[in-house]
């Protein structure tokens, strides 16, 4: 048997400095996705996720609440992981920089780099932005202000090793001007143009104004900064340099990380430079997002303006959060959160579109052949380019998913929705019921739709992981029809194909009533 192609992708690791929200949600039910959707083309695929649990702002959150950091954050991990259960989200494994076998290999790295000599020890003398968890020099503020999210500085003086950047930076421009790594690539000029050109400078990695971190084995008055610490768990989760996995030959590189561009610097020039330092292979690419914005300002935890996924999944059903976040972000804008805009595309594209056309399809199965499709056939005007919209479909959808273009995989899917719904109106199945001589066309009307919509769930099961297996046991499709190899494919389904009625998909929500609450 010849072995199966992998496929490494990750999330950010989360800081549990306060609940998750939906913009978690984003990076994470993308990921999911085409995690999922890998799977189904039959890759072997390694989907990882976690939470960043070391760091001042965590120590400082666990003093807030009087209980210890690890209590703290062992609470909050828990959300995390409910919080993906609830969303049907199919990591792999789920990392938390606090479990042992983290800590062992971010000490071995962190050696590793000292012994190399791109460690040393100096003094740092500048600001420090405690809620980004960075480092910032007088002329990088912004109005003397941190220049990522305008907030307030702290005066930082201490003893502490450096990382030495400067090595790197030509390889990096490269990587990042003439490789396909940064996704989209126009985000390249802002870097290089910030942070490169004016000269890569040396970067702290220790700290010891604190105690919630990683200690540095060989002067442990130190913790090795956060970020260190964090970005190296793409490759101590395989396993690397700890016995806990054995997966790291397996997987890394990395075929995406996906994160927003508030931590694009740290994953598009300090973990490249990382790595270049240890003589570890690249990632294959870096996928940027924009942020879910709340009346223009980046929804966060520590703004206060966060909108609560349990809430919205609870009301609105999780398949249906999961795809409005999806449709109505472009990767690499910022995308505004609306609860009426999610209502309106709840409605018109789901419950309207999709859902109906499972419904009205499946209804007419029943009513005019009592559930079980006859085997006769007769071809007619509209089939052909029903059914080369159909199967042409998923080759589109292969396209934007090896792009990470999950806005535009999902418009694909939802022209052949709209073209099938079309085609329901042009072919006017009711009008063919009435006369018995049509029996054979309108058999055959039907079952080109069923088998529409058998090839549309199949793809869109990667997306909504929830409903579409309910979609794919109401047309009758059984395991192996609705499988990836057979989605480009047409009369896949029985000839005497049975239906299955079943409750409304996505039931229609009422938006004047729900904008009043
Ligand atoms: O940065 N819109 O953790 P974090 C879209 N621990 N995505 C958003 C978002 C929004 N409004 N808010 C958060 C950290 N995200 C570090 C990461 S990785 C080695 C260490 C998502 O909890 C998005 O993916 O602040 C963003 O990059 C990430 O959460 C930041 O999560």
């Amino acid at each position: 048997m010849c072995k199966k192609e992998t496929f490494y992708i990750t999330t950010p690791i989360y800081y549990p400095s306060g609940n998750p929200h939906i913009g978690h949600c984003y990076t994470t039910v993308a990921c999911d996705s085409i995690a999922r959707y890998r799977r189904m083309q039959g890759y072997d695929v390694m989907f990882l996720t976690g939470t960043d649990e070391h760091g001042l702002k965590i120590e400082q959150k666990a003093a807030e609440k009087g209980v210890s950091p690890k209590e703290y954050v062992d609470e909050i991990a828990e959300i995390f992981k409910g919080l993906w259960r609830f969303m049907n989200i199919s990591y792999d494994r789920y990392i938390r920089t606090t479990d042992d076998y983290h800590i062992e290999s971010v000490q071995k790295i962190f050696k590793t780099l000292y012994d190399k000599g791109y460690i040393y020890k100096g003094e740092y003398s500048g600001k420090y932005c405690t809620p980004c968890e960075s480092f910032w020099t007088e002329s990088q503020l912004v109005d003397g202000k941190c220049p990522e999210c305008g907030r307030e500085v702290t005066e930082a003086k201490e003893e502490a090793y450096f990382f030495k950047m400067s090595p790197f930076a030509d390889r990096i421009e490269k990587l990042l001007t003439e490789t396909d790594y940064l996704r989209p690539k126009t985000r390249a000029t802002e870097l290089v143009n910030n942070f490169i050109r004016p000269g890569l400078e040396d970067l702290c990695v220790s700290r010891t104004t604190f105690k919630w971190g990683i200690p540095v084995t060989f002067d442990d008055k130190h913790v090795v900064y956060v970020w260190i610490d964090a970005l190296s768990n793409y490759i101590t989760a395989l396993g690397y340099l700890n016995d806990r996995y054995d997966d790291y030959d397996k997987y890394w590189p990395a075929d995406t990380h996906m994160v927003a561009k508030d931590i694009m610097r740290f994953h598009a020039i300090i973990w490249p430079a990382m790595l270049m330092a240890l003589e570890l292979p690249l990632p294959k690419h870096l996928a940027v997002h924009g942020w879910i914005t709340f009346n223009g300002q980046k929804m966060s935890k520590s703004l206060g303006n966060v909108v609560d996924p349990f809430i919205l999944g609870e009301r609105y059903g999780a398949d249906a959060i999961r795809y409005h976040i999806m449709r109505e972000m472009a990767l690499g804008s910022d995308s505004s959160f609306s609860n009426e805009i999610m209502i309106n595309r709840i409605n018109s594209d789901l419950a309207n579109g999709l859902g109906n056309l499972v419904s009205r399809t499946v209804a007419m199965v029943e009513k005019y052949f009592g559930g079980t499709l006859p085997s006769e056939r007769q071809a007619g005007e509209f089939d052909e380019d029903l059914i080369n919209e159909a199967t042409s479909l998923r080759a589109k959808v292969d396209d934007f998913i090896e792009k990470t273009q999950l806005q535009n995989a999902l418009a694909e899917i939802f022209k052949v929705v709209s073209r099938a719904n079309k085609y329901i109106d042009e072919t006017a199945p009711w009008i063919l019921a009435k006369d018995e001589n049509n029996r054979a066309r309108l058999a055959t009307v039907l079952y080109n739709l069923l088998d529409t919509i058998r090839i549309v769930a199949t793809l869109l099961s990667a997306f909504m992981p929830t409903t579409m297996p309910k979609a794919l046991e109401q047309i009758g499709a059984c395991e192996k029809c609705a499988s990836y190899g057979n989605a480009d494919k047409f009369n896949v389904l029985p000839e005497n194909v049975t239906v299955k009625k079943g409750e409304a998909l996505f039931p229609r929500i009422d938006v004047e009533k729900e904008i009043e609450e």
